[in-house]
């Protein structure tokens, strides 16, 4: 008497598994891949604005360096993404090590963090 209660308890739990699942990957596989273009081509346009944020590319003159604070005086050439003409300014960055094997007067390429935050390098390197 047992056995068979157990039996039945065991298939209606199976049959209550089973039944939610089987429909669900036939339905959802075909039903997904479509909505799943637009949400993909969302994603991009969301991020758009962060891309525009990001490092900005210049290239400049080192005029005065301190590779232990991690700051560096650059004369730049113009950068139109912040405005900026060119001009000598000081700069900090997101890790002083980038600075150990430059000197003053080398020519360098480098990217500022950011529109928001143009007076931090986050990449130099000597051209
Ligand atoms: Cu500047």
């Amino acid at each position: 008497m047992q056995k068979i209660t157990l039996i039945t308890t065991l298939s209606v739990l199976a049959l209550a598994a089973c039944s939610p699942q089987a429909p669900e990957p036939a339905v959802s596989a075909p039903v997904a891949e479509t909505p799943a273009a637009p949400a993909m081509a969302d994603m991009p346009m969301a991020a758009e604005p962060q891309a525009a944020a990001g490092p900005i590319t210049s290239m400049g003159k080192i005029t005065a360096i301190d590779a232990a604070v991690g700051t560096v005086t650059l004369d730049h050439q113009a950068i139109p993404e912040v405005k900026w003409d060119a001009m000598s300014m000081g700069f900090t960055t997101t890790d002083p090590a980038m600075l150990k094997d430059l000197k003053v007067g080398d020519m360098v390429v480098f990217d500022l963090v950011s529109a928001a935050e143009p007076s931090k390098i986050s990449r130099i390197a000597k051209q």
